[in-house]
């Protein structure tokens, strides 16, 4: 079983963080970041382009030496420089390296100064106030640190559902290719499409005398068997996910996968309903008495507690039950509702792919419009653009849109919002562009009122269409900023500024419930794929699941609309 591009990622930045505790080149530290974030980024996983015979040096950043080391590491499941470096470092210093607040360059000023080394050393230190006097560890900090250390273990890991996909796909797979397996199906948070996945709900259906468990428990990316009987079974893979599978009759398979959907909630209120009906709804089926009425489909089971069928999206407990007894459920927006793209990136500043290329990918997704984002000038880690280079790149766009017919590249950037919520461009030169889409990118950190006051400012601006990444988190690594959500949805509800659901999947930002509260509050949005990639622009469709999430219908999404009319709306 080949390493998903997750576990690969993961070598990555843990070979990174103990060059950086050595003191390596700077550069060589930045190469091995560079590779995890192009991996994990990429849509395609690096197995299945090494199994197609493709180079894996065509990706951004990786050359010779780093194509081998994946290639080693998709075949072996580990990098063995690592593993060297590894035994030169102390071990407890990866442990640190994992609390919140301490990077691999504050871990070394701890070890090269206080000889830390381990959690228990780094608690004496902050008792004895020793930790105080190193430069860069405030009061503030060090709450944080020993905060962390605190709660650690008491949150559990949540997989973000792209990495949950890459690990469910080839074990799905896997799994079918079993002589006598009828259906393997993922319930589950991962079916309802959540944001992150705690672990994966694999259902199976099979011939009788079909060895699934011993299969499943022998599959290659398995790191530890949980448990194990006769129907049911959980593993921990190698990259921490734990996958609990179920075999399940036939006769019971959709009650199986209704119960095994969620969520949990959802399941409670529904099996109320049914008690009130004089029914009985478990996993194996509904039941009026003893006897069995429904069980074999979801379908089927809805119908018995009368119902129309919910989407799996919907199904968290928040009204999806009393809207479809009322028959009000919307009709949820799809992938092929939309029309175009409206937030990607170049080459001109940290795309992989030039413009053309960006375009022929949109083309042949059936686009019939792709804006082009790039950077400006204050995102210089972006090599964003200032207005003169800014404009030979519009230029550049109207001489490829010359040749295209039922497709056109907008004219666009991501504007950086400045501190003070001013934009990062002159408003004659927004005014020049199709879409105006402005997002924050520095001074998260600002108290919720300020930070609300500099947005409020920024959508005050009658150039802007759309704000991009509305609460700027990164799933496991960067919490929402603090702002007042609420005020900035009704102030572009008013402007008829749209909000985005950005599809990358560590942002999905707006969230679920979000993106309802927005759409509530008046809003429109958009599904932007936020591609830096050809690749990229597949990623759209996670901005659909959290769409779909939050109740959105193809009315609630500006990118449903056809050119002309998107056009219209931004431009009245
Ligand atoms: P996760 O894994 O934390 O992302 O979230 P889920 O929703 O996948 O939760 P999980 O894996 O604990 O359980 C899978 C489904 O099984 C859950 O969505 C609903 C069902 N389930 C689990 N425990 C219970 C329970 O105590 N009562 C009911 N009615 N359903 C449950
Ligand atoms: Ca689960
Ligand atoms: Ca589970």
């Amino acid at each position: 079983m080949p390493a998903d591009n997750a576990e690969i990622a993961a070598l990555f930045d843990r070979y990174a963080d103990l060059l950086e505790i050595q003191d390596a080149n700077p550069f060589r530290v930045r190469a091995y970041r560079n590779a995890a974030r192009v991996v994990s980024g990429s849509p395609r996983s690096m197995a299945e382009l090494l199994a197609e015979g493709r180079d894996l040096e065509e990706l951004p950043g990786i050359g010779k030496d780093l194509a081998a080391k994946i290639a080693t590491i998709v075949r072996t499941g580990a990098l063995p420089q690592l593993e060297q470096l590894q035994q030169r470092v102390p071990r407890a210093l990866s442990d640190l390296m994992g609390l919140p607040g301490l990077g691999p360059k504050r871990v070394k000023l701890l070890y090269r100064e206080l000889n830390i080394r381990s959690i228990e050393d780094l608690q004496r230190a902050a008792r004895s106030g020793a930790l105080e006097k190193l430069p860069g560890f405030g009061a503030k900090t060090i709450a944080r640190i020993l905060g962390g250390i605190e709660s650690r273990g008491s949150v559990p890991q949540r997989f973000k559902l792209a990495d949950a996909e890459q690990a469910a796909a080839p074990l799905v797979a896997y799994l079918e290719k079993i002589r006598g397996v009828k259906t393997v199906t993922v319930a589950g948070s991962y079916r309802r499409r959540r944001d992150t996945v705690g672990d994966l709900d694999i259902l199976v259906t099979a011939r009788r005398g079909t060895p699934v468990m011993r299969r499943f428990t022998r599959y290659d990316a398995v790191a530890e068997v949980l448990s194990a009987g006769a129907t049911r079974a959980s593993v921990r893979l190698r990259n921490g996910m734990q996958v609990d599978l179920r075999l399940v009759p036939e006769a019971s398979y959709g009650a199986a996968l209704y119960y095994f959907t969620g969520s949990k909630a959802h399941n409670i209120a529904v099996r109320k309903i049914a008690v009130g009906k004089g029914l009985k709804i478990n996993e194996y089926g509904v039941y009026r008495g003893a006897r069995r009425i429904a069980g074999r489909s979801e379908a089927e089971l809805f119908a018995a507690v009368n119902l129309p069928y919910v989407p799996p999206e919907l199904r968290e407990n928040r009204g999806e039950i009393e809207t479809a007894r009322n028959g009000k459920l919307p009709e949820l927006v799809s992938l092929a509702d939309l029309r175009g793209d409206l937030h990607a990136h170049t080459t001109a500043s940290d795309g992989h792919d030039t413009l053309a290329a960006m375009a022929g990918a949109a083309r042949t997704l059936g686009y019939a419009y792709l804006a082009i984002t790039d950077h400006t000038r204050q995102v210089r880690v972006a090599h964003g653009l200032n207005a003169r280079e800014l404009r030979a790149h519009f230029a550049a766009i109207d001489r490829l849109n010359a040749g295209f017919r039922d497709f056109r590249l907008l004219k666009s950037a991501e504007v950086d919002i400045l501190d003070d919520g001013s934009l990062d461009l002159p408003a004659a030169l927004l005014a020049e562009m199709d879409v105006v889409v402005a997002a924050a990118h520095y001074h998260l950190a600002l108290s919720a009122e300020r930070q609300t006051a500099r947005i409020l400012k920024a959508l005050d601006n009658r150039c802007v269409h759309v704000l991009a990444h509305p609460t700027t988190r990164l799933i496991n690594q960067r919490p929402e900023f603090s702002a007042d959500m609420q005020k900035i949805f009704a102030a572009a509800a008013e402007r008829h500024v749209a909000m985005e659901i950005n599809a990358q999947p560590e942002r999905l930002d707006l969230d679920d419930i979000q993106a309802r509260a927005a759409c509530a509050a008046g809003c429109k949005l958009v599904i932007s794929s936020d591609a830096h990639s050809a690749a990229g622009l597949a990623n759209l469709r996670y901005g659909v699941d959290q769409a779909r999430r939050a109740w959105l219908s193809k009315e609630d999404v500006l990118n449903t609309l056809p050119l002309d009319r998107l056009l219209q709306t931004f431009h009245h």
